[in-house]
């Protein structure tokens, strides 16, 4: 093909762009759902001319902004995008519609959006209309970006990050839940990095009871990207004086809770700013909500990426479900012994760390821990 025979410099100079366009990207991870974070660049004569990324709430989408920016100088310009450019009248006009009438000479595009709305019609559009399209650049990692944005069209359900902070010995607290200090201060802030990065984070009812925590991203200049709370609450045991309750008006609060739990409740907790959502329980013991049907509540809902953060039992059940997508494994250097809660209840670590299931994707030292990622294989 076309793109085969360019030389190793044309194709270093794609690279580099492209890159760019999967960086700028990832600035809007966390803030564009239910649409995904796109990123792109406008190049004319190896200078940049307009760079653009998906705006928070999902629009307008990353090709207009950079197009903007690159006004009248985008006739004749190659455009890199990390997502197929679309083709459908949404809640905005075709990008591809717009790329044509600027004048873009060549869109090297990473992937195609599997959005059935879109499926190729963009690039089809680009390619009617004279456009050069060179598609596949960076694709392995446009899909890893957009990996929320995929699961959700594909398969109805948000792309699942499993975070846990464990001892040596794998466990998560001390006996009777105490909470202990696994890993240090550098880890904290990354694990707010990551909840910033996600749309959703979610705990089981048993960490609010044990820890009471507002699960919000609290680093230097990131209040406003704190995600949706999600908390497993079957029977509706939130208290009002909880810290989620509390914020609930400031950063959405959802409550997954069985169809059975009491309205009086559900009443309550929803004039304090927060939303009840019923979902099915399992009809197998043990009782429980059905995963499934929470993530796809979530999906439907717009939710793309979901960070789970804990307890053990939540932890576990994901797992045992098979809804786990990706693991962040951070790994402290203290033992904390018997007694100590296991990570994942009644399963043993290695149903992830051993699984012909995940594959170990990277791994890095933060000051004395260490975090290892693991994913679906
Ligand atoms: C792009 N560039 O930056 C993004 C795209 O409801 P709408 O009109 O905003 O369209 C949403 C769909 O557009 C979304 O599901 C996905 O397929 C695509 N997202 N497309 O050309 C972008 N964010
Ligand atoms: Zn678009």
């Amino acid at each position: 093909d076309q793109y085969a025979q360019k030389s190793a410099d044309a194709k270093a100079t794609d690279l580099r762009f492209m890159q760019l366009a999967l960086t700028l990207g990832r600035r809007g991870q966390g803030r564009t759902w239910p649409n995904p974070a796109v990123g792109a660049v406008i190049v004319k004569d190896g200078v940049i001319i307009g760079r653009g990324w998906t705006q928070p709430g999902g629009r307008p989408h990353a090709e207009p902004v950079a197009l903007a920016q690159a006004g009248e100088a985008a006739r004749g310009a190659t455009l890199y995008v990390t997502l197929e450019p679309c083709s459908h009248f949404g809640k905005s006009p075709p990008c591809a519609d717009a790329i044509v009438a600027a004048g873009i000479a060549r869109v090297v595009a990473a992937i195609e959006d599997p959005n059935p709305d879109v499926a190729g019609q963009g690039h089809a559009r680009l390619r009617a209309a004279g456009i050069r399209v060179d598609l596949g650049l960076c694709a392995e990692q446009a899909a890893r970006d957009h990996a929320g944005h995929f699961r959700r069209i594909r398969d109805k359900r948000p792309h699942v990050v499993l975070k846990l902070a464990v001892s040596p010995d794998d466990r998560i607290a001390a006996a009777g839940h105490k909470p202990v200090a696994v890993t240090g201060e550098m880890v904290r802030s990354r694990v707010h990095l990551l909840r910033a990065q996600c749309d959703a984070v979610l705990v089981g009812m048993g960490t609010v009871i044990a820890d009471n925590p507002e699960l919000t991203c609290r680093l230097p200049g990131m209040m406003k990207r704190s995600p949706v709370r999600v908390v497993l609450d079957r029977a509706l045991r939130m208290s009002g004086n909880s810290k989620l309750v509390h914020s609930a008006r400031t950063t959405p609060l959802w409550l997954m809770t069985s169809s059975l739990s009491e309205a009086p409740a559900a009443m309550a907790l929803g004039a304090a700013g927060a939303q009840v959502l019923r979902v099915p329980v399992t009809t197998s013991p043990p009782p429980g909500l059905d995963l499934l049907a929470v993530l796809q509540c979530l999906a439907g809902k717009g939710i793309t990426k979901l960070l789970v953060e804990g307890g053990s039992k939540v932890a576990s059940s994901f797992v045992a479900a098979g809804l786990v997508d990706e693991v962040w494994l951070f790994r402290g250097p203290k033992e904390i012994g018997e007694g100590g809660i296991a990570a994942l209840d009644a399963l043993p670590l290695s149903a992830i760390t051993g699984s012909p299931d995940f594959v170990q994707r990277a791994s890095e030292m933060i000051e004395n821990d260490t975090l290892t990622i693991y994913e679906r294989s």
